[in-house]
């Protein structure tokens, strides 16, 4: 009996085994089981999918940093309808970007983070600008307290997310970002999604010793639209389960760039993070090359093209995400809150 089977046969729920068994410092876990899509898929379990290549035109693919639809590797898993894997369908030097905008923008107001909950407004203003110091200069003396961008652990977009309620509402809502609203929606058009409408976000920042627990996300009003989940940084073992936490679930390997679509009947499927482990020994440096930025790249499109949301990323910027994502993991979920007709209950 392998390992893996002899934890299963214990009375806790098979998902909790199992992400025990994966979170387990000492010894390490066997990760052979662990399906990794960035290589050879032959598990049996996986099967490649068709998405929609003329749902999307090259051009408003390219304008968000994503490879032409029909160059995505995707891929279903047999027993969960509706749940798709795109393996990186980023091209080569757009990561940075959106690495920049998780780590820099999308922490600034009128967005919120976990650092308001305990902070004033005026001391969270300006998490980069505080952070950037030490983290650009890794052999500096011995720092005793953790920089501001160390220290965040999510933030929330659109319509945002309350922790403690479970709950979205109408007044707490902020615009959502136009670049990952884009995103967004080239990615579901592209899956055969003809009208997601990013309303919500949740970035998670774990370091290498984070584990996210045993969660639906039930919380959205409309469970017919799809979310999508977006990894950059470090890897993670990812764990997909049922619809009971009694249902052993799959793992796999989620690795910088990847895409996850939780659709159909496996949006509302239990769901971990237990733990990050390092990136592929040079997957990180090949794909997360910054391209040097063209001079008034802003003018550079004719009048045919999609205007790019991409901006270039200054070096300074750059060498402040590579010291981050070192040793992090930047997870980001767009969810669709309301249906198309759909209303806040009145409270
Ligand atoms: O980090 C991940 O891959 C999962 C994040 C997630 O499940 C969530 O934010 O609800
Ligand atoms: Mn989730």
């Amino acid at each position: 009996m392998s390992k893996m089977a002899a934890v299963m046969e214990s009375g806790e729920d098979a998902f909790k085994q199992l992400f025990k068994f994966y979170k387990r410092r000492k010894p390490p876990p066997d990760f052979s089981d662990v399906i990794d899509f960035s290589g050879k898929v032959c598990t049996g379990k996986v099967d490649p999918i068709q998405l929609s290549p003329r749902a999307v035109s090259d051009a408003a693919a390219s304008s968000v940093g994503l490879r032409p639809v029909r160059d995505w590797r995707a891929f279903g898993l047999q027993g969960f309808p509706g749940f798709i894997f795109i393996s990186n369908p980023f091209q080569r030097g757009s990561q940075p970007f959106w690495i920049r905008q998780c780590l820099k923008t999308y922490p600034q107001k009128p967005n919120v983070c976990n650092l308001d909950m305990h902070m004033s407004p005026c001391d969270t203003k300006d998490i980069w600008e505080r952070s950037v110091h030490s983290l650009s200069s890794p052999s500096a003396p011995r720092r005793h307290e953790k920089s501001l961008l160390e220290r965040l652990r999510w933030v929330t977009l659109g319509y945002h997310y309350n922790w403690d309620t479970k709950l979205y509402s109408a007044d707490n809502y902020t615009p959502f970002p136009a670049d990952l609203q884009s995103l967004s929606q080239q990615i579901t058009l592209g899956c055969g999604f003809s009208d997601f409408r990013p309303q919500a976000g949740i970035l998670n920042y774990y370091r290498s010793d984070s584990s996210l627990g045993i969660h639906v996300d039930e919380s959205e009003l409309d469970h017919s639209r799809p979310l999508l989940s977006f990894c950059f940084g470090q890897s993670a073992v990812f764990l997909l389960g049922g619809k009971q936490r009694q249902d052993p679930p799959t793992a796999m390997f989620m690795h910088s760039g990847d895409v996850m679509v939780m659709s159909g009947q496996s949006r509302l499927l239990y769901h971990a993070v237990p733990r990050i482990v390092p990136s592929p020994p040079g997957l990180l440096t090949s794909e997360l090359q910054n391209p040097p930025s063209p001079p008034n790249q802003q003018n550079q499109n004719t009048p045919t093209e999609k205007s790019s949301v991409l901006e270039p990323v200054s070096e300074r910027d750059w060498t402040v995400c590579l010291g981050y994502i070192q040793s992090s993991r930047i997870n980001v979920t767009v969810r669709q809150v309301l249906g198309a007709e759909q209303n806040f209950p009145h409270s």
